[in-house]
Formats: C-alpha cells, sequence, structure tokens
C-alpha cells in the first residue's frame, strides 16, 4: 500500500521533496476528487521549492477522504489520462481532519500563524447563498451557525469564526481563495462572511471588509470520479495499491485575482496565472466549458450515453454543443487578452472528445437547479437583450426538465439540494409542453422576469416538445 514508507518503490512520479517536511501553510474545505487534482497538485509542485504550502484539508460531511488517506500518510495517486498517460505520487495532503468530529482541531489549524492561505471546493451549494448570491441567512446551516458560533457546521460558519478568534488574538486573517465554479466566487464570499460576521459582531464586519483578501478565481481541469477501474489501473501501473487515486485531463488551468500576500507563494512559477481581469475569464469557462458540459449531460442522458466522449461521438448532438458555443454565446462574451475564443471552444470540444477518461454524464447532471442558472441562464437573458434566437439555449433546460420528470417516475434519487421540490413538480407532469410552466415556477431557479417572458417560455416549451417526440427514439 502507498505510504511513506513505500513511496520509493511506487512505480510513478514522485514528489520532489520530502512530504514529512512540510509545513501546514493551506487549510483546504472540501478535499474531494477535484482539489486533490487541481489545487493540491499546484500544491506539490511549489512545495519542490517552498516547504510552506502543505494542506490540512477538511471535510464538513463525510470521514470518506480522512479513512482513505491516513493510512496512507496523505499520499495518493494523480493519473493524468490524455494523449499521454502519466502517474504522479502527491504529496501536498498533509492532513484531513473531519469537521464534526473535531472542529477544535479545525480551529487550531485556522489559528495557526503560519496558516496564511485558506481555499475552499465545497460546491456551488457549500457557499449557502440565496438565488441573488447573497448570503441565504434563512439557510438552515446558517441559522444553526448564527445561533452556535462555536460549533459550525457551514464552511460560511467556520470561516467567520476562525477570522473571529485571529483577530482576537491579534492574527492577520488568512487569504481566503474560492475555487468553486461561482461567478465572481472571491467577492460573493466576502460579502457572505462580512454579512454572517455582522449578525453578531459589527466590528468583526467591518475588520472582515477592511482586511480579509478574498480574490475571486477561474478553476478548471476535468476530473471524473474515481471508480475502481481506477483503482485497479493504478495499483497495476504503480505496483502500489491505493484506496483513492485521482484522475484528470492533462490540460489544467488556475487563474486568481491579483491580491496582496505579503511573502506569499510564487504563483506564477507553477504556472497559476495572476491577473485583475478574472471576471473574463470566469466568464468565458463558465459558459464555454460548464455550460456545454450540462448541455451535454442532459441532452447526453436523454439519448442514452453514460460519458461526455460518447455523448461528443453522436454528430447531431455534438453539432448543437459547438453551435450552442460558437453562434450563442461566444457573441457574448468578452475574450481575456491574449485568448482567441474560437480557439478556446475548438479545445474545450477536443478536451470532451478525449476517449482517455471516462467522465459519466451522471455526475455532472448533479446540482443542476444550482448550475443551470450560472452556467445557461446567464447567457440566456443575455442573449434575450440583445434579440438573439435563444432557441438552442433553451434545450438543456428543456433537456433537465424531462431528466428530473424520468427520475420522478423512476423513482431514482436526485443529487439537488432541491431534490425533494423538483422531484414533486416531476410527478405532478404530464409529459406535455405544459410542465415547462411547473419548473418555470421555481423562484430559486428561474428569475421572475426570465420565467415571465414569452420568448423564453415558448423557447422551452418547444424544445420540451422537441424532446418528446423523440424520447422514443433515444431513450
Ligand atoms: C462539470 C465540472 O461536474 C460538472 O458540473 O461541468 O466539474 C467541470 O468538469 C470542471 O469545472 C472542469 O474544470
Amino acid at each position: 500500500m502507498l505510504s511513506l514508507t513505500t513511496l520509493s518503490t511506487a512505480k510513478a512520479e514522485k514528489p520532489a521533496y520530502d512530504p514529512a517536511s512540510l509545513e501546514i501553510g493551506v487549510v483546504h474545505f472540501g478535499p474531494g476528487a477535484f482539489h486533490r487534482a487541481h489545487q493540491a497538485a499546484y500544491f506539490d509542485a511549489l512545495a519542490a521549492k517552498d516547504k510552506r504550502w502543505g494542506i490540512c484539508g477538511v471535510s464538513l460531511h463525510s470521514a470518506g477522504v480522512r479513512d482513505a488517506l491516513k493510512p496512507q500518510d496523505g499520499l495518493y495517486t494523480l493519473a493524468v489520462l490524455d494523449e499521454e498517460i502519466s502517474y504522479r505520487i502527491i504529496g501536498s495532503m498533509r492532513e484531513v481532519l473531519v469537521g464534526p468530529e473535531d472542529i477544535e482541531a479545525v480551529f487550531e489549524r485556522l489559528l495557526r500563524p503560519s496558516v496564511e492561505i485558506v481555499t475552499s471546493t465545497v460546491t456551488e451549494k457549500g457557499y449557502c447563498l440565496a438565488p441573488d448570491f447573497s448570503l441565504d441567512l434563512q439557510h438552515p446551516d446558517i441559522l444553526h451557525d448564527l445561533a452556535n458560533p462555536q460549533t459550525p457546521k457551514s464552511f460560511i460558519g467556520y470561516v467567520a469564526e476562525a477570522l473571529r478568534r485571529r483577530r482576537a488574538a491579534g492574527l492577520k486573517p488568512f487569504v481566503l481563495i474560492p475555487c468553486d465554479n461561482l461567478p465572481k466566487n472571491g467577492q460573493r464570499l466576502k460579502e457572505a462572511v462580512t454579512v454572517f460576521a455582522g449578525q453578531n459582531d459589527h466590528d468583526l464586519a467591518k475588520w472582515v471588509h477592511d482586511t480579509l483578501q478574498c480574490p475571486s478565481t477561474m478553476v478548471d481541469s476535468i476530473t471524473p470520479a474515481t471508480d475502481d477501474a481506477l483503482r485497479t489501473r493504478v495499483a497495476e501501473v504503480t505496483g502500489m495499491a491505493d484506496a483513492w487515486p485521482i484522475q484528470r485531463e492533462a490540460f489544467t488551468q488556475w487563474v486568481i485575482e491579483k491580491h496582496t500576500h505579503e511573502n506569499g507563494p510564487d504563483w506564477q512559477s507553477v504556472g497559476v496565472t495572476l491577473t485583475d481581469n478574472v471576471p473574463a475569464y470566469e466568464r468565458a469557462k463558465l459558459r464555454l466549458l460548464n455550460g456545454p458540459h450540462s448541455t451535454l449531460a442532459y441532452l447526453g442522458l436523454h439519448r442514452g450515453y453514460e460519458s461526455v466522449s460518447e455523448a461528443m461521438k453522436d454528430v447531431e448532438l455534438a453539432d448543437t454543443v459547438r453551435r450552442l458555443m460558437m453562434e450563442d454565446v461566444v457573441p457574448l462574451l468578452e475574450a481575456p487578452e491574449g485568448l482567441d475564443l474560437v480557439a478556446y471552444c475548438e479545445d474545450i470540444l477536443k478536451r470532451f472528445r478525449n476517449p482517455a477518461i471516462v467522465h459519466k454524464l451522471a455526475q455532472i447532471a448533479w446540482d443542476g437547479s444550482q448550475k443551470l442558472p450560472i452556467r445557461i441562464l446567464s447567457s440566456l437573458g443575455e442573449a434575450l437583450d440583445r434579440g438573439q434566437d435563444i432557441r438552442r439555449l433553451c434545450l438543456p433546460l428543456a433537456a433537465w426538465m424531462r431528466f428530473v420528470r424520468k427520475k420522478a417516475v423512476s423513482g431514482d434519487a436526485i443529487t439537488d439540494p432541491l431534490a425533494a421540490e423538483l422531484i414533486a413538480i416531476g410527478k405532478a407532469c404530464d409529459d406535455m409542453p405544459a410542465d415547462v410552466g411547473r419548473f418555470l415556477a421555481l423562484r430559486a431557479v428561474f428569475a421572475e422576469d426570465l420565467a415571465g417572458d414569452v420568448t423564453v417560455r415558448g423557447g422551452i416549451e418547444g424544445a420540451y416538445a422537441e424532446l418528446l417526440s423523440r424520447e422514443g427514439l433515444f431513450a
């Protein structure tokens, strides 16, 4: 089994440093596959030159990652599956804590002066935001954390309490770097933490507002969930059993807003882009990668496919996705300096075709109620304002509605914070275009002006009717 003791015999690229010598300088909330494929790999590269940025992962819900990595001394294998295939052992994850098991251990790390960075991949829903992206003060976890600030459940609650304690201890705040696919993620997170702090302590809110650095980011690397096939493959190639290896494509990108962090990591030396123009990168990525991803997921599942590369082999579907990107979305975007949006689209389509990984459509279909507003409705609203044809942008929305309807009929669970409401709507559907109105009434997903627009309603109903007529053919 992979561990510090066996590391030297693993047949894979090994850390260029002694993992045991790393200091914890980063606390990361949500040490799931994406974090371990992405940020942890950058910190692993940094560690070769600078020992200060070892990671303490904090799981807010399950003990799975801790239980898998503890016997392995935090080591795991990163399989890069693309035109070239490589296996690399990552050593930057020095420990994993499980919040609900030991809250004070988490605060002890967050209070260390050497912990200068806190990062997060807690998914869109983990920020506890309302549809307008402000902190949802009615969210059950936020209500709990405001009443019990010493024993938080939410990421926001942990951060706010840690900042309160750091201030009381005369320490500087850490730099807070969110790494989820949310537009303006830094700005929104800082606002959320400030509002949370202000509920109980105005001085703390002011200190957070004045001193907390919370840069926005754009993160990108396609990371399918780990399965047993990967475990077997990794064990065969590296000669080392690994309870939780990670797989991803070769492409990886991390864009961080310029911020003040005296004597911080040398980000650029490991390929991170520091810029003042994160919004342009983030809009392009959310709408040209994640939007098409969700489109492929719902339309692809409708047609009976299981993975992204399989769905991309359907010429009609791939062409629809390409046209959605090039004709519907690109005209809405401003390219970040030096980026050619058409070439960017072509590269993304190529990444979707990557035959070396099996990226399950069902994985991307999770949390549709959280993802679609950011990935599709944002473009739809702007396209509507400009008088563009919006019919193609309606397809993923209609396909999502069919997805929900089918789950409601089959009785399969939906992974989505609105699962209960969605299943109730799905059950009430009649498999008629009028079903669309039931979904449009969901204010947490569709803003009133968009839902009330006749062109939008007509567009989605048309797409829904089209999918109904082709149901037997592909499902
Ligand atoms: C995907 C993303 O699961 C999803 O919703 O669209 O996880 C996507 O693979 C990443 O954002 C790529 O960087």
